[in-house]
Formats: C-alpha cells, structure tokens, sequence
C-alpha cells in the first residue's frame, strides 16, 4: 500500500488535476489545504517521517486547531504535477499544541515548504470551522479568470458582488445564499491578508481577492470545488453579457432572488437585497 492508495490523498489529487483542467491554476498559481479527519490521520501515521522536520512559526494563531493535521500544497509546487508526483508536491503538517506553529510530518521529498498561503489557510480554517461547528475541512485558493476581471470593473464591495454573481446565474443564490466577501489587493502571502480575509471568513464562505482570485471553503472536497466553481461560471456570464457591448439590459429581479431561497429553503442575506 502507497499513500497515494488512500482514498482522502486520492481526492485531494483529483481535485488539483480538476482545478488544473479548469485553467485556474497557471504555473504555480493556486493552493489546497485540507484538514484531516481523526481515523485519516491514523491512515496516513505509517507514512510519516520517523524524524519530523522543525517547527516553523506561522505568525498568525488558532488555538481551536491545535493538534490538527493538513493535507496541503507546497510552495511553488505546480498543481499540474501532483498527479504526477505526489510526494514532491504535496505535505502532511501537524499543528502544534499552541495553535501557531507547524511541522511537515510527510511529503515535499525534494524540499519545500508547505503553500506560501498557509498562514491565510490555517487562519481560514480555524475561523470556518468555528464557524460551523467542526464542519468545514477545505480552504481552496485559485486564479479563475473571470472573477478576477470583475474586480477591475464592479465596486469593491461584498454587496455589489454578491449581487452581480447571484443575478447572473439563477442556482448562485442556491449555492451562495450568504453572498462573498471581498478583500481589497494585498500583498499575498502574510498575515496582513491572511487576518482581513479570516474576517470576511466569520460570515462568508467565500472570499475575493481584489486582482489576484479567489478563496472558498466547505465542509468536503466536491462542495468546496463546487463553490468555485459556480462563482467562477457566473462571473463568467457576466463578463460575457457585458462584452456583447450593450450593457445589462435585464437580470434576475431582486424578488426573484427571494422566490428562488423560499423555494429551495435557504437564507438568503436579505442585506443586500433592495
Ligand atoms: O502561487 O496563488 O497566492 C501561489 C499563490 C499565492
Ligand atoms: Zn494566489
């Protein structure tokens, strides 16, 4: 047996190939952290270093993740090569007892470190799953092109996105009843980015990033994907109905939108309704 034969490593690999299809992960571009169940962690333990690497300060803390075990991305890794070479690109880190330092335990064979994201991961992660009780396991990052564009050209408001990608397709307001966040272009990687878009994460579960992509969580891999997914395919609609040149002429009415909750049973955030 390989660790590539467990089922959650497959999943996660699948989900970098599908994320590379899509087109949403040029060069190194894009990052996946996971966070490991207690019986996968058992799985995974005969695969780990006998002797783990340092700890390594995140900057950031999440006490309520203490303890917790990852299954990430490495830095400068390219998402298409994990299928290709899983144990290159790829790390198990554990969480110390603090809450704010890791150790690679597994993978990243020829070096590295885990996804230069890793503290907005962790700190996402550790406000998600507060936020939903233990639930969400995903944080996604990605560089989807037409929810980029959008950041050029609408307001950078959580209103004025959540409007334009829920009126653009009718299952978004299904999907993203909560609406997106939106955090204004930051230097990535650090825990300036990592703190804003944590805030956002309290109410969202997904984050905008201003020229640079998109965050998304979810309690398992299909939703999670899914979720990007689906922002990313509205913006796409929208930046093709404004590319016909005509303007948007009609959309989905504001009731509509409260029709569509009633009858699919979700909330949607009547905030940003007029
Ligand atoms: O290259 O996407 O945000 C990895 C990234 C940094
Ligand atoms: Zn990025």
């Amino acid at each position: 047996m390989k660790i590539t034969d467990v089922p959650v490593v497959q999943r996660f690999i699948r989900f970098c190939e599908d994320g590379w299809n899509q087109g949403w992960h040029e060069r190194n571009g894009g990052n996946l952290t996971y966070r490991l169940t207690q019986a996968e962690t058992d799985a995974l333990r005969p695969f780990f270093d006998r002797v783990p690497r340092p700890w390594t300060d995140m900057g950031v803390q999440g006490t309520n993740l203490a303890g917790a075990y990852f299954l990430a991305t490495g830095s400068g890794k390219y998402f298409r090569n994990v299928p290709l070479d899983a144990a290159d690109c790829l790390c198990v880190v554990e969480i110390d007892s603090t809450g704010s330092r890791y150790r690679v335990v597994w993978g990243l064979v020829n070096g590295g470190r885990p996804t230069s994201e890793f503290p907005s991961h962790f700190m996402n992660h550790s406000v998600r799953a507060r936020a939903t009780q233990g639930e969400c396991r995903v944080i996604y990052h990605a560089h989807p092109a037409n929810i980029t564009a959008l950041t050029f050209v609408l307001p950078l408001t959580d209103r004025d996105f959540s409007r334009a990608l829920w009126k653009s397709e009718t299952e978004c307001p299904v999907v993203f009843p909560g609406g997106v966040g939106v955090v204004e272009w930051m230097v990535p990687g650090g825990a300036e980015i990592a703190l804003a878009t944590s805030k956002k994460m309290e109410e969202y579960d997904a984050v905008v990033w201003a020229h640079h992509g998109l965050f998304a969580s979810g309690p398992d891999f299909d939703t999670t994907f899914g979720l990007m997914h689906t922002i990313e395919k509205a913006a796409q609609i929208y930046v093709l109905a404004l590319g016909c040149g005509q303007g948007i002429r009609q959309t989905i009415p504001d009731d509509g939108l409260r029709a569509i909750a009633r009858e699919f049973g979700v909330t949607i955030r009547e905030a940003f309704l007029d």
